[in-house]
């Protein structure tokens, strides 16, 4: 019986996310940034926000279960960002998304960042309507945290690795991240980087500025 509630609750929550990627069509790029708390998923996007926001039409979703201190910290470089507090559940679900929608203007954005509550779980179950999925994983939380937690990188695109800055003061073998995430998906695209020392970085930005294009039928 408990398992067919959370048949129903997912089939309920796919249905609104196909409204919500029909939204966005073509013309949104909608991502889906996933890691545990404290990772650097709002960090990432203030870097990438700084890289982006003369190249693209950008807005961000902010998911939390309480306050507003990541969508004010995305506010101070100079995007628009709805702020969702959950309340207590520890992922976003498509009818939250669809709910921040309202709040967005969506004419001419190009590029919509979704910041996923702070979870290694529960966010991995619950689409969106994304375009594409984004684990993010830092080499403070022991690098055999893919197999410990494979569903969250099953369907992501890319694994970023973070705070690589930190890597002399842990033990987390780079390699051996990278090849568990790898050995669940081998598709993944891999990127490592330090939103502090800004290392890696250009990369994932031209990765995200090139996906964006290509989802709009654009090959700048
Ligand atoms: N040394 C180092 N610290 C980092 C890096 N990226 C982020 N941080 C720090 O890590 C802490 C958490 O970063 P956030 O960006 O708030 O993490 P988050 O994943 O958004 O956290 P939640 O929204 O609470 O899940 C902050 O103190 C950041 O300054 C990095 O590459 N290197
Ligand atoms: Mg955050």
């Amino acid at each position: 019986m408990e398992i067919k509630v959370g048949q129903n609750i997912l089939a309920a929550n796919d249905a609104v996310a196909a409204d919500n990627r029909a939204a966005f069509g073509r013309s949104i790029f909608a991502v889906n940034l996933m890691s545990s708390p404290g990772a650097g998923k709002t960090t990432l996007l203030e870097r990438t926000i700084d890289y982006l926001k003369d190249r693209l039409s950008l807005a961000v979703i902010e998911g939390d279960i309480a306050t507003s201190f990541d969508a004010d910290r995305i506010r101070r470089h100079g995007t628009t960002a709805v702020q969702i507090n959950t309340g207590g559940g520890c992922h976003l679900d498509a009818q939250m998304v669809q709910r921040a929608l309202c709040a967005l203007d969506l004419t001419d954005l190009h590029l919509l960042l979704i910041e996923n509550v702070g979870n290694l779980v529960c966010p991995a179950e619950f689409d969106l309507g994304e375009a594409a999925k984004i684990a993010l994983v830092s080499v403070t939380e022991g690098d055999d945290k893919p197999l410990k937690y494979p569903a969250l990188f099953r369907d992501a695109r890319v694994f970023l690795i973070n705070k690589i800055d930190l890597l002399p003061y842990t033990d987390c073998d780079l390699h051996r991240l990278r090849s568990a995430a790898l050995s669940i998906n081998p598709g993944l695209t891999v990127f490592e980087v330090s939103c502090r020392s800004g290392a890696g970085l250009q990369d994932w930005f031209s990765w995200l500025e090139g996906e964006t294009h290509r989802w709009r039928g654009r090959d700048e």
